[in-house]
């Protein structure tokens, strides 16, 4: 690149808030020390101008026929490049039209037509890799995709497994050098810089994997028996949304089991929000997990000694251990804990442990180190941990169950720090199975249906994860 465009692109995205630097929590819940998004550039025509024509010094030598934004921040600059050089633009709908014809490319185009596709920020390539797979869907050939910044974290690999060429204006290490040299970066910012580009900055996000397993396939390779069932489970119902089932009356509990069960793979239960509990409830709702073929999910997140929680998780007012298919723990404790849970199972019944590697409240404590710490413990204890409560994909090993929650369609979050993605995010940006839905359907005006909105959503994402 050009060494003068990326002192003005960095001094301008500073200048503007678009990169920062500090302590953020991203998207997919992970700890970041900078932080991008490109989106005030649309209040700043000029910058937005020399975006585009930066963006078009590499378009130029693609050959393309229409052009298409990743959305939302690549649409504005994707008008401009169309407007200055007379490019027929396309569009991708990111919601699914539920009427007319729901195609989901909007234009005019032809089958067998090139399209050239525009993004600002590439980190893993996913959201360019979705849209692609739209627009090849619809007829479409992809060969190039031009991207203003590349965060070098496999984005050009991913795409090139599917034959498409990344072509980056500059790189991230382009922008911190450049921003080195610019007298309006404060002195903490530099010192975070200077660290960063010690670090090489590659973090620890996996690229996405080439291919993804279908259920089937990973279900071979689980130790815990409760995971394989769940694999099958998920496999043969087509649902992997799991209900957060937050209610406080037993009757309410019920009612919604046995209204919503049929959507399932997963009810979660907090057993100790129910403020009528007894006995019969959880019987109630074994029956109902067998008529309607979906698992129950105490969300206990035992975090105490190991000898503290065998009592938790055995004894006590509900003997969770007698008819939870599983439970989840924090692994702050580390791996005795573990042990305790594992040697206070039931002998009537089988079980699995899902591991709290990532949280989805913002500004949580849990940082990179303790996700990764969180995953090699896992591995000590396969037979019993089947997966992960987390916000995206941590490993490259087939038998763990990636569970997501703060999954909702409005993402727009709550007052107490909880942080919204949706379903598609949750399952092909971050790579997760299960998408766990708490309010988005129980707020609903008709809870039934949300679910089973919910349900296709979740589902034809994994679909479309394992056809890519
Ligand atoms: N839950 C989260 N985030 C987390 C973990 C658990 O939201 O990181 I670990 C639980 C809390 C609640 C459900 O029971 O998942 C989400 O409910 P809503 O979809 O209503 O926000």
């Amino acid at each position: 690149m050009n060494g003068s465009h990326s002192h003005y692109l960095a001094e301008e995205l500073y200048k503007i808030g678009a990169i920062q630097f500090g302590q953020f929590t991203l998207k997919s819940g992970q700890m970041s020390p900078i932080y991008i998004n490109l989106r005030p550039i649309i209040s700043c025509p000029n910058l937005l101008r020399s975006i585009a024509d930066m963006l078009w010094e590499k378009a130029r030598s693609c050959q393309f026929d229409r052009v298409c934004g990743v959305p939302y921040t690549a649409l504005p600059i994707t008008t401009c490049l169309s407007l200055h050089h007379d490019l027929p633009m396309l569009m991708r709908r990111k919601e699914k039209k539920s009427y007319g014809t729901k195609q989901k490319i909007e234009g005019i185009f032809h089958e067998g037509q090139r399209c050239l596709i525009i993004e600002d920020v590439a980190t893993t390539g996913g959201s360019i890799l979705e849209t692609a797979a739209d627009i090849v869907e619809s007829g479409l050939i992809v060969n190039d995709a031009v991207v203003l910044i590349d965060r070098e974290q496999g984005g050009g690999a991913n795409l090139k497994e599917k034959k498409y060429t990344l072509h980056a204006v500059c790189t991230l290490t382009d922008i911190l050098n450049a921003l080195m040299t610019s007298a309006t970066v404060t002195k903490e910012d530099r010192k975070i810089i200077t660290q960063l580009l010690e670090q090489t900055i590659t973090h620890s996000i996996p690229p996405l994997s080439p291919q993804s397993k279908s259920f089937t396939e990973r279900a071979a390779f689980c130790s815990n028996p409760i995971a394989k069932k769940l694999f099958a489970l998920m496999e043969h119902k087509k649902s992997n949304l799991a209900l957060s089932a937050d209610v406080t009356s037993g009757k309410e509990l019920l009612a919604l089991a046995d209204k919503i069960g049929p959507e399932l793979c997963v009810l979660k239960t907090h057993i100790d929000i129910i403020e009528d509990f007894n006995a019969r409830l959880v019987q109630d709702l074994q029956a109902l997990s067998e008529k309607h073929h979906f698992l129950i999910f105490e969300d206990r997140k035992f975090s105490d000694i190991g000898h503290t929680v065998q009592q938790q998780y055995a004894k006590g007012v509900y003997h969770i251990a007698e008819w939870a298919d599983m439970i989840n723990a924090h692994a702050l404790p580390g791996p005795h804990m573990i042990q305790g849970l594992s040697e206070a199972r039931s002998s009537n019944k089988q079980s699995g442990l899902l591991l709290v590697a990532q949280m989805s409240s913002q500004d949580n404590l849990l940082s990179t180190e303790y996700t990764e710490k969180t995953v090699a413990l896992a591995k000590q204890f396969s037979d019993f941990v089947m997966g992960f409560i987390t916000q995206k994909k941590l490993s490259a090993e087939p038998q763990w169950i990636y569970m997501i929650p703060g999954v909702h369609v409005a993402q727009e979050g709550d007052h107490l720090g909880q942080h919204y993605i949706t379903p598609e995010q949750a399952i092909l940006e971050n790579d997760c199975d299960i998408i766990i839905v708490g309010r988005g359907i129980l707020k609903a005006q008709d809870p039934l249906a949300a679910a089973k909105h919910y349900r296709n959503a979740g589902w034809e994402a994994y679909q479309k994860k394992v056809s890519l």
